[in-house]
């Protein structure tokens, strides 16, 4: 099965209007890709993203709300996000699960609501080092998969990313042996619990301090099927070789 592949940059808590000519210089150094491109901004500049950025380039969100509408003061639902121009949004990524104590029924929850808006969702599940260490790390995931993704996804709808916390901006990245055996962990479960079709067109992600330096290597081991790159995705200078590598 031929999965497209996905650069996802996420950016984080960073940009303001200003960076938003990285995003053009991005479609003019890609005009055809031959993957899919996804910038994932704050909130604050979705809209002005969407609107300014050409097709080949989709943008996202980093979090939304479980409720479509209500008092939740600060809070932002998948409607507002799709109204905004959004398509995908990123999910229990190990931030929010650690600042904001997500746990896998809320990002469960979260999922929920991001399909029925009719976003694609990236699901980020991903170890701690002493979880690594105490070789746990494919417990944790097998665990965060099935109380996260809930049972209506399908493989245009859902996008895994593995990223181990501790080479988030740490500039550590797990071996490529590492990396290919959560991979083949996370494609094995996902064709168990959904079958052969949904489990082998759903991608799955590598996230955790992919540079222009490392990404090709990443991007040849079995069932990466792209990236979800933070500080690497702030300047077209960094993402750039990163999306050219895939
Ligand atoms: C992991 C990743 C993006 P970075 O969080 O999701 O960030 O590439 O900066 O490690």
């Amino acid at each position: 099965m031929t999965r497209r592949r996905l650069a996802a940059g996420n950016w984080k808590m960073n940009g303001t209007g200003a960076n938003l000519s990285e995003l053009d210089a991005l479609a003019k150094a890609h005009p055809t890709p031959g993957c899919d491109i996804l910038i994932c901004p704050p909130a604050t500049l979705i809209s002005r993203a969407s609107a300014a950025t050409p097709a080949q380039i989709s943008i996202g969100g980093q979090d939304c709300h479980q409720n479509e509408t209500g008092a939740h003061t600060g809070d932002i639902s998948a409607q507002m996000l799709v109204d905004a121009g959004a398509s995908y949004v990123i999910l229990g990524h190990s931030e929010r699960r650690e600042d904001y104590e997500e746990s896998d029924t809320d990002v469960r929850n979260k999922v929920m609501a991001a399909l029925s808006a009719g976003l694609k969702t990236i699901v980020c599940v991903g170890e701690s080092l002493s979880e690594r260490e105490a070789n746990n790390t494919l417990d944790i995931i097998g665990g965060q998969m099935a109380g996260s993704i809930p049972d209506v996804v399908t493989g245009d709808s859902l996008v895994v990313a593995y990223e181990p916390i501790w080479a988030i901006g740490t500039g550590k990245v797990p071996t490529l042996d590492q990396i290919g055996e959560v991979h083949d962990f996370i494609r094995s479960r996902l064709e168990r619990r959904f079958g052969a079709g949904v489990g082998r067109s759903t991608r799955i992600l590598y996230g955790g301090s992919v540079k222009p330096t490392n990404a090709a290597d990443i991007f040849a081991v079995s069932n990466v099927d792209g990236a979800l790159v933070g500080g690497a995705s702030l300047s077209v200078a960094d993402f750039s070789p990163i999306i050219a590598a895939l």
